[in-house]
């Protein structure tokens, strides 16, 4: 096994890993910035590094000062954990040449991957369904454009290859509009991500997000372990996801999960990663692939009793990937509420003292907080602050389980979105399932 790593993020997610390594007898360095003292994995790791200020930039993003902290520490692995570094493939590449273990896909996968269009093309070509659109980058001349997109159909979106997670994106209603949006989309993207290469798709008016977890080994084994419902969303963040998604047969569960798995094994992708598709019509569209563990891993991990982040650094240890598909079964149901420091209303931060923090508890409920009472959320990051995970046998008994542990969970000093889980609990377009990526939106905007 490995024999001590570097967690290279901050957070639950940084608790999660920790966690992971304690029971896998990995030694672990947390490298924390100023503003990062006092969180709970660094008070919980058994060394700690300071890398830098309070802005990301200069801590968290930091590459050669956490490359050095895995120097000064003899760690032989770094995990990136999500965002931050973790899909940045320049430095999965440094992490590798400076001798250490990046627990991740290699580096030319997260390449790919991070190409929106070069995504597109792979998984297409190995068989995943994707949303009708260009054949690959749109090309200059405006008359095979406008032919592409009459051929298309309006509404058509032109998405920045560079882009994903809803950056870089424009809408187009009719053909007058056309060529403006694309000339406004090429200088942002360039502006935004150095590359303004565009594709168009199909835009679909009204679909659900629904992604498939795999974990694959790198030596051409792969599994799928479901998929995720993660439409309820405000401004591109999720606000709640549930597995299994509502509707979704077993036949399309095994049809699509198959596909996934294979264009893995096909690639020789390495560790974890998700399938992002569209969900309309009971048909599925690909969309992205993030090479990363996620936010919402733990209800996947609830269904299906697999440890996603213990199997992350299992296969970056090189262990035996055990795991057949054949052993992989779904059971019950699980909702994760993310529960975020911020005006349940207004959605602006709400940095401060914890003066009072009470986890919920009880049968099926899992809690991933770094949050504790006498805690200060930093205003310098994401407002994330825990995770409540709720499991039931069925859907039913999930939504129970989760409405109970809305009502006894405490955040006291500052403000956080607890009030607004409590009504999409009671919502009953929510309760009743399916509901699509404009949902919560539209309710809010009522
Ligand atoms: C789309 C789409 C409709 N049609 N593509 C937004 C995030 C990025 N991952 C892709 N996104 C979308 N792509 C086509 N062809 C609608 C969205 C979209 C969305 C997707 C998933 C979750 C939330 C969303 C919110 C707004 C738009």
């Amino acid at each position: 096994m490995l024999d001590k790593i570097v967690i290279a993020n901050r957070g639950e997610i940084a608790l999660r890993i920790l966690r992971a390594c304690r029971e896998l007898g990995i030694k672990t360095v947390a490298v924390h910035s100023t503003a990062d003292r006092d969180l709970k994995h660094v008070l919980l790791a058994d060394e700690s590094v300071c890398i830098g200020p309070p802005a990301s930039a200069e801590s968290y993003l930091n590459m050669p000062a956490i490359i050095s902290a895995a120097e000064v520490t003899d760690a032989v692995a770094i995990h990136p954990g999500y965002g931050f570094l973790a899909e940045n493939a320049d430095f999965a590449e440094r992490v590798e040449s400076s001798g250490f273990i990046f627990i991740g896909p290699r580096p030319e996968t997260i390449r790919l991957m991070g190409d929106k269009v070069s995504a597109k093309r792979v998984m297409q070509k190995a068989g995943v369904p994707t949303v009708p659109g260009s054949e690959g980058a749109l090309p200059d001349n405006p008359k095979q454009v406008l032919v592409a997109a009459r051929h298309i159909g309006y509404p058509v979106i032109i998405k920045a290859a560079g882009g994903g997670g809803g950056r870089g994106m424009r809408v187009v209603h009719s053909e007058a509009a056309l060529m403006a949006a694309i000339t406004t989309t090429k200088a942002e993207a360039k502006a935004a991500f150095g590359n303004d290469t565009v594709y168009m798709e199909k835009f679909l008016e009204r679909p659900r997000h629904v992604e498939f977890q795999v974990l694959a080994d790198g030596m051409g084994n792969a599994v799928h372990l479901g998929e995720r419902d993660c439409s309820m969303q405000r401004r591109h963040q999720k606000v709640i996801e549930e597995a299994p998604a509502p509707g979704i047969t077993e036949k399309q569960r095994r049809t699509m999960g198959e596909r996934v798995a294979k264009a893995c094994a096909d690639l020789g992708y390495r560790g974890a990663g998700t399938f992002e598709f569209l969900y309309q019509d009971g048909q599925f569209y690909f969309i992205e692939m993030n090479t990363r563990v996620q936010v919402e891993h733990p209800v996947t991990e609830m269904v299906t009793g697999i440890d996603i982040v213990k199997w992350q650094l299992m296969i970056a240890a090189g262990k035996p990937f055990t795991l057949k598909q054949k052993d992989i079964h779904m059971h019950g149901h699980a909702f994760e509420c993310r529960i975020n420091a911020e005006d349940p209303r207004k959605f602006t931060p709400s940095p401060g003292l914890i003066k009072r923090w009470h986890a919920p508890g009880g049968p099926g409920i899992r809690v991933d907080a770094h949050a504790y009472t006498g805690y200060t959320v930093p205003p310098n990051y994401d407002s994330l602050i825990g995770k409540i995970i709720a499991y039931g046998d069925d859907r039913a008994s999930a939504l129970a389980r989760m409405r109970t542990a809305l009502l006894e969970i405490v955040v006291e000093g500052i403000n956080s979105n607890v009030p607004l889980h409590q009504n999409l609990f009671n919502d009953s377009a929510f309760i009743a399932g399916g509901t699509n990526i404009h949902y919560l939106e539209k309710k809010l905007g009522l």
